[in-house]
């Protein structure tokens, strides 16, 4: 059955592909990012295979969020999917050298964003006892890393708000997941490294990473299950990815 499908962050990556998934199988979509001009390119390339709603938005300007719902035209209203997938990491610095305002749009996009758009979609979903929300948390919201910091701690809170969310609604036929991707190849290290290409590719080099297709199939995946089956959180890594051993400093002798 044809479901209506809202994804933020859809001008790129991740949410571009997921649109291009689930227009594929024929499902309403409604698209949001702040990059029109891409929105609209995306818009064009996939309105032969079904209805696309486009909507320029900033999921960290509360008004616009607030506004949203209402806004959307009739026949898109009834929303069965959120992929709350809007989010950036800024910077690799230590805590004790990292620009205070990386800090502050990493929790205002990818926390109360988050919050936002989901506070907004669930009273509907609740009302139509039809639903599923899923959040694209991250590998770094589980483990730490140099670096990760405040955004690894941003996505430990879509972790929790997930578990959370499904707790508030056990009783409904709502489903909540939480997709947590390791390396994957999109525009998220060109965002993460200010736009500079040559410390985004190192990123990737010598790598195969997750690719945006690979997430957006796993997306569509979780929500075409029975609707009896809730996957909580899935967590996908490229094989070339896994787990260091806890560092340990050599150099610090005698001056503990
Ligand atoms: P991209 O940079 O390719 O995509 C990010 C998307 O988020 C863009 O469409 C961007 O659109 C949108 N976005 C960013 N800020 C805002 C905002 N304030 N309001 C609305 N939209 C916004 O990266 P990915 O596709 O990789 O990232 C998607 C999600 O996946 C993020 O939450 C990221 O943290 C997560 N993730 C990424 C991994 C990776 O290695 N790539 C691994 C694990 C998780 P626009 O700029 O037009 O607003
Ligand atoms: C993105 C994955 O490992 O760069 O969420 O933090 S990682």
């Amino acid at each position: 059955m044809k479901k209506c499908i809202l994804i933020t962050g859809a001008s790129s990556g991740f949410g571009e592909a997921c649109a291009r998934r689930f227009a594929a199988a024929g499902d309403d979509l409604v698209l949001c990012a702040r990059r029109l001009h891409r929105l609209k390119e995306l818009q064009a390339s996939l309105s032969s295979h079904c209805r696309v709603h486009i909507q320029p938005l900033d999921v960290t300007d509360r008004q616009a969020v607030e506004d949203f719902l209402p806004a959307l035209p009739d026949s898109f209203q009834g929303i069965d999917v959120l992929v709350n997938n809007a989010g950036l990491a800024l910077g690799m610095e230590p805590a004790y050298e990292v620009d205070i305002n990386d800090w502050e749009t990493m929790v205002d996009t990818n926390i109360k964003g988050l919050m936002r758009i989901t506070r907004q979609i669930l009273p509907g979903m609740v009302e139509r006892r039809r639903g599923h929300i899923v959040n694209i948390g991250s590998v770094a919201g589980n483990w730490p890393y140099p670096g990760g910091n405040a955004y690894g701690a941003s996505k430990a809170f879509v972790k929790q708000f997930s578990r959370g969310l499904r707790a508030d609604l056990l009783g409904t036929p709502l489903r909540v997941t939480n997709i947590e991707p390791g390396l994957a190849e999109t525009e998220f290290s060109l965002v993460r490294m200010k736009g500079d290409a040559s410390k985004a590719g190192d990123v990737y080099t010598g790598t195969h990473p997750l690719s945006a297709e690979d997430i957006a199939e796993i997306v569509f995946w979780v929500t075409s299950l029975p609707t009896h089956v809730n996957i909580n959180a899935l967590e996908v890594m490229p094989v070339c990815q896994a787990w260091n051993p806890l560092a340990i400093d050599r150099t610090l002798g005698n001056e503990l």
